[in-house]
């Protein structure tokens, strides 16, 4: 047998499915070929006639699949700085809203920007993520509200990837809000994403899948229904932002059609939970929003294990409800905010994020042939990871087998 690299002397947690644990091996051996897992097993268990080019002794260290952030709008214009320090001083939304703030300041920021512009001001947050082992991330787009600008926010998310050595993901968020020129008629709005905005991204191979917003301050179930018909017709996989602020059954609209996930779900029910259990749509869920945010409704932890709905954790990463680019706290707060165990939550980074994008086949669990994407750490337990709050232990990255 034949390796190109090979970590042993680690400890490592595969995290593969159809394991009620972790999948730990104590003393691990995993080796990559052409940046694939060729084999990942007990030392013992090695082969006795192999080659490889290079040994890495791990000296002890766990070994986790690359961490995995399934939800983010890393890639946009401008920020809301001002607008959180106006908040602190107790500014009204309409005050905010008055003074050009809120989401629709940074679809002008976002409007203005160059391909180039947004590429280098999302380099530095998608660098903060890579520094705690990420080793694939989905972009959305939604602050262009335009063809223009919608299609050149996710040519810049893809962009990225030729910048850094990373997996990146592209969901197509054109019904996140309505944009002014729209002059109140949501109805027209998604009509037009319907006939034209879609399917041209959809043409030039820009998005991965489709995205909305639905909520009272969005888009309505039915509005959603139609661009997730049209996603479909096209051959794109869906997901939503369902249930964040309030319970219009968007978890239960998700699962209806056959969703990747449903993300957020503070206000979703227990039909919801179980329909989205068995559609295998994923709870993905984001604590950076619902702390920024100062949320008191807790998304139904308990109903999501119950129905056996398969649970992730994200960033959200954006500028208005969740300024938040590490994953490592991320997972901290889920654990402490949503009382999510430390399984549940590094599962939550890896396995079922990878899910939430469609890519269990790829990432998200150390197997023979997966890419080896990993993350090895300077911790004695992997309750470490979870634990510390704003301490990163990363001891190396590895992508694609480098
Ligand atoms: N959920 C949110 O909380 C936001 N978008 C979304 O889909 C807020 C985005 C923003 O304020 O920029
Ligand atoms: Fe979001």
């Amino acid at each position: 047998m034949r390796f190109d690299r090979l970590w042993h002397n680690a400890r490592i947690a595969t995290i593969q499915p159809g394991r009620p644990d972790l999948g730990i091996i104590e003393k691990g051996v995993i080796a990559s070929t052409d940046g694939v897992i060729s084999f990942v097993g007990e030392e013992s268990s090695l082969p006795l006639q192999y080659d490889a080019d290079e040994r890495i002794d791990c000296e002890g260290r766990w070994i986790t699949p690359g961490l995995v952030d399934c939800h983010t709008h890393l890639v946009h214009g401008g920020n809301r700085a001002l607008e959180f320090e106006m908040r602190l001083a107790g500014a009204t939304y309409e005050e905010i809203a008055r003074a050009g703030g809120g989401i629709i300041s940074t679809v002008r920021a976002t409007r203005k920007a160059s391909l180039e512009g947004l590429v280098q001001s999302a380099l530095p947050r998608l660098d903060a993520l890579i520094a705690e082992g990420v080793t694939t991330v989905e972009i959305k787009s939604g602050y262009g509200l335009d063809l223009d600008t919608e299609a050149r926010m996710l040519e810049a998310a893809r962009h990225l990837s030729g910048y850094r050595g990373i997996g990146i993901a592209t969901s197509f968020l054109g019904a996140h809000a309505l944009p002014p020129e729209a002059v109140g008629d949501k109805d027209r709005y998604i009509d037009d994403i319907c006939r034209t905005v879609l399917p041209e991204i959809a043409r030039r191979g820009l998005a991965d899948a489709v995205d909305g917003f639905c909520e009272g301050i969005a888009f309505s179930p039915e509005q959603m229904g139609r661009v997730f018909d049209a996603a479909r017709a096209l051959g794109l996989p869906v997901k939503l932002h369902a249930d964040q602020l309030s319970n219009l059954h968007g978890a239960a609209l998700a699962a209806e059609h056959h969703a990747l996930s449903a993300d957020h779900l503070e206000y979703t029910d227990a039909e919801g939970a179980a329909a989205m259990a068995n559609a295998g749509t994923v709870a993905v869920l984001l604590p950076g929003a619902f702390y920024f945010l100062r949320e008191k409704q807790l998304p139904p932890i308990d109903a999501f294990r119950k129905a056996g709905t398969e649970m992730a954790i994200a960033t959200d990463c954006n500028p208005g409800s969740s300024p938040l680019t590490s994953l490592l706290l991320t997972m901290n707060m889920a654990a402490t905010l949503f009382r999510m165990t430390v399984e549940e939550c590094l599962v939550g980074v890896t396995r079922s994020a990878a899910k939430a994008l469609g890519l269990s086949a790829r990432i998200g669990s150390l197997e023979v042939g997966k890419d080896c994407d990993l993350a090895i750490w300077n911790v004695e337990s992997l309750a470490e990871l979870v634990y510390r709050i704003g301490f990163n232990p990363l001891h190396r990255r590895v992508w694609r087998g480098q």
